[in-house]
This record gives structure tokens, sequence and C-alpha cells, in this order.
């Protein structure tokens, strides 16, 4: 029974790594095969999307550039693998990726039970609800009684069901696997509500409202009802790849905060400033004790860009999702997002 509990909390996926994924370590797979394979979601704007050339993008799509950036000094030398909700754990435990970096929460029993290593946070965020503005409906608490379109072996689905219950009100789940045909459900109303991060609802209002209904049509309700922190997460037992993807976020925030962007990183590799020196590998030291190359900061900035470049472009102020810094801005300024030294 307790094995049943942990299961379904975490959505049902094997809990065994096969041979396969644990042969070896994943540093020399990954430079044998000479291509990072990363597991990312189906298509959420802003966060991991393939555009009209089949290319990429997204704030998770960067941070798996970054680490390919890091190992091969090339953000190009990656492979996408699209996953769904359901999916997306055994594919990591099987081998079949070599990383995951697509919008999953890190929880107790993600990182236990499923045995994964959680590495940084990517996106600081929580659950939310988008309805339409024709239901009438200005709080999360009015909802008793709805039908709520949610996507299985989620944080969201175990969420919706304690918020449902803690606030004594009853609801109808309709459960889809694919997150577009879960938003074509909502859409033509087949749920009163979909539930997913706030982040992504963002994303589905922006991108995804079919015409000739408008954005301005549906509504995200104030009430955030969980805490999701998105990190990217490995396989338990290869300490060393789990702290290449790790340094590798960290990388992207250090730069930030030190001011170091993908225009001037040439200028910086100039500067007298000791702690920018060994962070672009100037003075040596920092890419030997992670096992790679010594500019390897300067080759995720240079082609990927520091944090703050990453979340305007992808989800910021730059782009159509014009998502605030909020919790992920850098701890200097009132957010959560803060990087160990890199010494
Ligand atoms: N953060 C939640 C939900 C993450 C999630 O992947 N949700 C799906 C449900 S629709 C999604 O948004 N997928 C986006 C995609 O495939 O592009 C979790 O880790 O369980």
């Amino acid at each position: 029974m307790r094995n049943i509990t942990i299961a379904a909390a975490v959505g049902f996926a094997a809990i065994a790594a096969t041979s396969a994924a644990t042969a070896g370590t994943v540093l020399d797979a990954v430079k044998a095969r000479g291509a990072l394979i990363c597991g990312v979601g189906t298509g959420t704007a802003g966060f991991m999307l393939a555009d009209s050339q089949g290319k990429w993008v997204g704030l998770d799509v960067d941070v798996c550039r970054a680490v390919a950036s890091a190992i091969f000094g090339d953000a190009e030398k990656v492979k996408f693998v699209p996953l769904s909700s359901q999916q997306r754990f055994t594919a990591l435990q099987s081998g079949e990726v070599d990383m995951l970096s697509n919008n999953t929460t890190d929880t107790l029993t993600r990182d236990t039970a499923l045995g994964l290593d959680f590495t940084a946070v990517t996106y600081y965020d929580g659950q939310g609800f988008l309805v339409n503005k024709k239901l009438g409906v200005k709080s999360a608490k009015e909802l008793n009684g709805a039908t709520v379109c949610v996507a299985p072996g989620t944080t969201t689905e175990l969420n919706l069901a304690d918020y449902f219950r803690a606030n004594k009100m009853t609801f109808k789940p309709v459960v889809i696997e694919k997150v577009d045909e879960v938003r074509a459900a909502f859409f033509s109303g087949r749920c009163d509500v979909y539930t997913n991060d706030s982040s992504s609802l963002y994303a589905t209002r922006t991108a995804n409202v079919p015409p000739p209904a408008k954005p301005e049509d549906f509504i995200v309700l104030p009430e955030i009802i969980s805490k999701e922190p998105l990190a990217p997460a490995v396989r338990h037992g290869d300490n060393q790849f789990a702290d290449i993807v790790r340094w590798s976020q960290y990388a992207m925030i250090e730069a930030e905060e030190y001011g170091i962007t993908s225009k001037n990183v040439d200028e910086m590799m100039k500067s007298d400033n000791p702690t920018i020196k060994r962070i672009l590998g100037v003075t040596p030291g920092m890419g030997k004790a992670l096992g790679v190359d010594e500019k390897w900061v300067y080759n995720i900035v240079k082609q990927v860009g520091n944090y703050g470049e990453s979340f305007d472009r992808n989800v910021g102020m730059g782009s159509p999702l014009k998502i605030e810094r909020g919790l992920n801005n850098l701890w200097t300024k009132g957010g959560l997002q803060y990087a160990p030294p890199i010494r």
C-alpha cells in the first residue's frame, strides 16, 4: 500500500534504473556520443518550444544549451527529446535522456523514491488556475463544483485535490496526458478551469488561445496554491554530471550578478576584478575542478547569455509572455536567485 501511494505521488514511473543508464559516467557517454540528450516538454512558449525551423528555444532549453557549452564549448551539441509529464521520469531513469529540463518540480519523493537529483532552481513557480472570463469567477474560492483540466503524474494533480479538500469544495477532474490536448479541452469548454504552474498558464494564454477568442478573454485567478521550484533533474549516482549541470546554472546567475553578458563577455576577459577573472577562467582552476574546459563560463555566457538575458528573451519583458522577474530576480534585487561563489 505504501509503495502504491509513493508511486502514485510520483506518477507511476518505474523506480529501477537500467544498467545502460548506470554503466560508465554520464559525462563520458555524452562526450563519446558528441551530444547531450536533454528531456524537455512537448511545447510551452517561452520555456521549451521547437520553432518553425525545428530549433528548440526557451528558458529550460537554455539550461540544456548551457550544459552543452560547458561540456563541448558548443551550445548546439544537444539533442532535445520532448516528453509528456507521464513519460519524463521513466525516460531519465532508463537512460533515454541524460537530464530533464522541463518544468519539473523538485519534491521529496521524486528525489528519493524516484532516484533523481535536482540541481538548481531554474524558475520559482506556483500553481494557478486559468478561467474564461465568461465564467464570472474572480477567486479560486468560487470554484466549488467546477470541472478542472489537469495533466496526470504531476504535482498539479495532487495540489488540486489538496486545495479543494482544504477549502471544503468539490471538483470534477478531466485528466489528459498531452499538454496540447489539455489546452484544446479547456478552450473548447470541456473544462471550466485549466490548472498548471502559473508560468505555463501565462504561456498558454499568450500563445495558445484559438482565434477568434483572445488572450484577454481569459484570466489567471489570483490564488497561487503551491510552491513549484522548477529544476533540472539527473539520475542519482553520478555526482560529477550533477555538478556540471548545477554549476552551469549557477554560472548563468553569477554572470548576471557580476554584469557579464553575451555582449560584453570579451571585454570582461580583460577585467582586473579577481572574481570575474576566476569566473571566466582567466585565472584557471574552476574548469579543472569541474572536469570541463577553463572557458566553460565564457562559452555559456557568450553562446547562451547570463540568466537575466535568458529570462528576458524567453519569458520576460523582451518576450511575448512579459513575466515579471519577481521571485526569479537575483537575491541582490529582492529575488531568490542566488548562486554560491565560483571559487
Ligand atoms: N511542475 C509540475 C507540472 C509540470 C508539467 O510538466 N506539466 C505539464 C502538464 S500539461 C506541462 O505543462 N507540460 C508542458 C509541455 O509538455 O510543454 C510537475 O513537475 O509535476
